[in-house]
């Protein structure tokens, strides 16, 4: 498939937790199941979706910065990283692929610290606060970009 039609998802520290701990904020969906969702709604969108997922802020901005060669779209869920790395802020601006910026939680509603995203201006835009379908709603607006 042409990489214009290709959607890379990737997911920051932590995110392998999901479904395990605090599914009051984050779901009863383990990253497995999340992932199978994406996989079937790109299917439906007729998109080639490649899904990832690393704890170490060095191997994102590596995939962010060849995404370009395979990829026409991201969607990132940064998790903590969203509040402090410029350097994967750096990698999106960098990539010049257009980057959906994705959180299960409203990064709004909790604590302050959660509310700046070092990401959102490097990316088209965010969607947070709406669980497991922010990544549903991400997907849709990462294909609308290609
Ligand atoms: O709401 C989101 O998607 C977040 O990106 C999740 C991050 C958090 O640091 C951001 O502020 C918002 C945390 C991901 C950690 O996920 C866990 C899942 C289950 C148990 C513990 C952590």
């Amino acid at each position: 498939m042409a990489k214009k039609k290709k959607v890379l998802v990737l997911n920051g520290p932590n995110l392998n937790l999901l479904g395990k701990r605090q599914p009051e904020i984050y779901g009863r969906l383990t990253l497995e199941q999340i992932n199978r969702r994406i996989q079937a709604l790109a299917k439906e969108l007729g998109v080639e979706v490649e899904v990832r997922h690393s704890n170490s802020e060095g191997e994102l901005v590596g995939w962010i910065q060849d995404a370009p060669k395979q990829f026409g779209a991201i969607v990132i869920n940064p998790a903590a990283y969203t509040h402090s790395s410029v350097a994967i802020r750096d990698a999106i601006t960098a990539a010049g692929i257009p980057t959906v910026e994705v959180h299960i939680s409203n990064i709004y509603k909790r604590e302050e610290f959660r509310r700046y995203s070092y990401v959102a201006a490097a990316a088209v835009g965010q969607i947070t606060g709406f669980g497991v379908e922010s990544y549903m709603l991400g997907l849709r607006a990462a294909v609308a970009q290609l």
